[in-house]
C-alpha cells in the first residue's frame, strides 16, 4: 500500500515522551489515511511507495493544538462590563446584578442558530489559523432545553463545516436562568430531569460540565448533575475552585471527571485526588488575566502529584474573550511561570487528555491522527514566545492539507 503523504526534512517536537518535545531532528512523517503511518529519523525511512512527498526545508512539525475548554457558541458582546469593570466594579457584583453570564444568556436566546454559527465561524477561523485541529465548545448559555441544544447544534454544525474535530459539552449547570431565580434545586431538576437526557439522547453532547462556584451551583447540586451523567453513561468536566475553594478538585476526582478546570484555590488534597484519579487539570491563563485575578493556579502541587496540565482559551464573552491558544501559551508561561515544553504539552497531549481522546490525538505517533501543525520557527519554545503574530505555515488535519502557504 503507498504512503498518502510524505513529509521530509522537518524537525518534529512528537509530544511522545513522558517530558519535553520528545524532538527528533532530520525527521520524515508518513501519512496514510487519516493516521501517522511513521515517524522517524529521515535517514531511517524504509522504501516505500508515496503519492505525494513535500520537503519541510527544516521546518517545525506539532501535533495540531487542541482547545479543550471553549465557551465559543454565544449571543453578542461584553465590552460594556469590561468597561465597567475597569472603572472598579468586580466580576461577582455584575453577575449578581443581572448582568454576567446572563446576560450572554439573553443574547444568545434571542439569536437564530444561523445567527449563532456565523458569529461562532468568524472566531473560530482565527483559532484554526494558529493550527487548531481539535475544540472543545460547551453550551451554557441556553438554560433551557431549546436553547441548550441550538448552542450543542451549531457546535456540530462547526466540526462538519470547519474540518475541525469539534468535541461538545453541554454545561446546562453554568447559572441560574432568570425564571428559576431564587429556585435553584428547581432548575438542577429541570437539567436531570429533562435538558440532560434529552441531549444524550439526541446525541447532542460528548461530555456534561457545571460550574461549581458561590455564583453558580453548590456542591451538593453539581453532585446531582453528575449523578446523572453518569447513568447517562456521559464523561465529565467541571468549573471548578476559580473564585473560591468549594471543594470542586476533589469532587471532579471522585467522578473520575476527564478535567477539573480553573482551580485556581484548589486545596492539596483535592489536587492529589485528581493526580490519583488521571483528572487532568485544564488551566486558563486568559481569564485570570482579563479578571486581573491574583490566586495563582497551585502549579507546585500539580507537579507533584503528576497531574496532567492542559492549557485553554476559555474563549467566552465575559472572563476570557481569548482568540488565540498560543498568547495563552504565552501567558501560562508569563504569569503562571510555566516552561514551553510544558505549556506545548498543555495545548496537544494533556488537552486530548482533558477530552478523553489521550489514545488518539495530541501526539505524532505511528497510528495517530495524522493532524499537525508546521512552523516557521527556529526552536519550539518560539511558540510561546511571540506576543502576538502567527509562525503558523501550515496545516494538516485528518491527513490532509487543510492549508500550505510555503
Ligand atoms: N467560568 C468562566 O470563566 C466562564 N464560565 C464559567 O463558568 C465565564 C462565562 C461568562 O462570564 O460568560
Ligand atoms: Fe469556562
Amino acid at each position: 500500500m503507498a504512503w498518502d503523504l510524505l513529509l521530509t526534512d522537518c524537525r518534529a517536537a512528537t509530544m511522545a515522551e513522558a517530558a519535553g518535545y520528545g524532538a527528533i531532528e532530520d525527521a520524515a512523517i508518513a501519512i496514510e489515511g487519516d493516521r501517522i503511518a511513521w515517524i522517524g529519523k529521515g535517514a531511517d525511512l524504509p522504501q516505500q511507495s508515496v503519492k505525494e512527498t513535500v520537503s519541510l526545508k527544516g521546518r517545525w512539525v506539532t501535533p495540531g493544538l487542541i482547545d479543550c475548554h471553549t465557551h465559543l457558541v454565544f449571543g453578542g458582546e461584553r465590552a460594556g462590563e469590561f468597561e465597567q469593570r475597569l472603572k472598579g466594579a468586580t466580576y461577582e457584583e455584575i453577575a449578581k446584578a443581572g448582568g454576567g453570564i446572563v446576560s450572554t444568556v439573553r443574547a444568545t436566546r434571542a439569536a437564530s442558530e444561523a445567527e449563532l454559527l456565523a458569529a461562532a465561524t468568524t472566531r473560530l477561523t482565527s483559532l484554526m489559523a494558529e493550527g487548531l485541529t481539535t475544540i472543545e465548545i460547551k453550551s451554557g448559555y441556553g438554560l433551557d432545553l431549546e436553547n441548550e441544544r441550538k448552542q450543542l447544534r451549531v457546535a456540530r454544525a462547526l466540526g462538519r463545516d470547519c474540518a475541525v474535530t469539534v468535541k461538545t459539552t453541554c454545561l446546562a449547570a453554568h447559572a441560574l436562568p432568570p425564571e428559576f431565580a431564587g429556585r435553584p434545586d428547581a432548575y438542577i431538576d429541570l437539567v436531570c430531569n429533562d435538558i440532560l437526557p434529552a441531549i444524550a439522547a439526541e446525541d447532542l453532547a460528548d461530555a456534561v460540565d457545571a460550574f461549581s462556584e458561590r455564583i453558580a451551583f453548590t456542591a451538593e447540586q453539581t453532585v446531582r448533575v453528575f449523578d446523572t451523567a453518569k447513568s447517562l453513561g456521559l464523561p465529565m468536566k467541571l468549573h471548578a475552585d476559580q473564585l473560591s475553594d468549594m471543594g470542586g478538585a476533589a469532587l471532579a476526582a471522585r467522578y473520575n471527571a476527564l478535567s477539573a478546570d480553573h482551580i485556581e484555590y484548589s486545596s492539596e488534597a483535592g489536587i492529589a485526588a485528581m493526580g490519583k484519579a488521571g483528572t487532568a487539570a485544564v488551566l486558563l491563563p486568559g481569564a485570570f488575566f482579563f479578571l486581573r485575578e491574583k490566586q495563582l493556579p497551585p502549579l507546585d502541587t500539580l507537579r507533584k502529584h503528576g497531574v496532567r496540565i492542559a492549557i485553554s482559551t476559555d474563549c467566552n464573552p465575559g472572563s476570557s474573550p481569548a482568540l488565540s491558544l498560543l498568547l495563552m501559551i504565552n501567558m501560562a508561561c508569563t504569569l503562571f511561570r510555566m516552561t514551553p515544553e510544558e505549556t506545548l504539552a498543555g495545548v496537544t497531549k494533556n488537552a486530548a487528555v482533558a477530552l478523553g481522546m489521550g489514545e488518539t490525538h495530541g501526539q505524532l505517533r505511528v497510528g495517530f491522527a495524522a493532524d499537525l501543525a508546521i512552523w516557521n520557527i527556529g526552536r519550539p519554545a518560539e511558540l510561546s514566545y511571540w506576543l502576538g503574530g502567527n509562525p503558523c505555515a501550515g496545516i494538516v488535519r485528518a491527513g490532509r492539507w487543510r492549508s500550505r502557504i510555503f
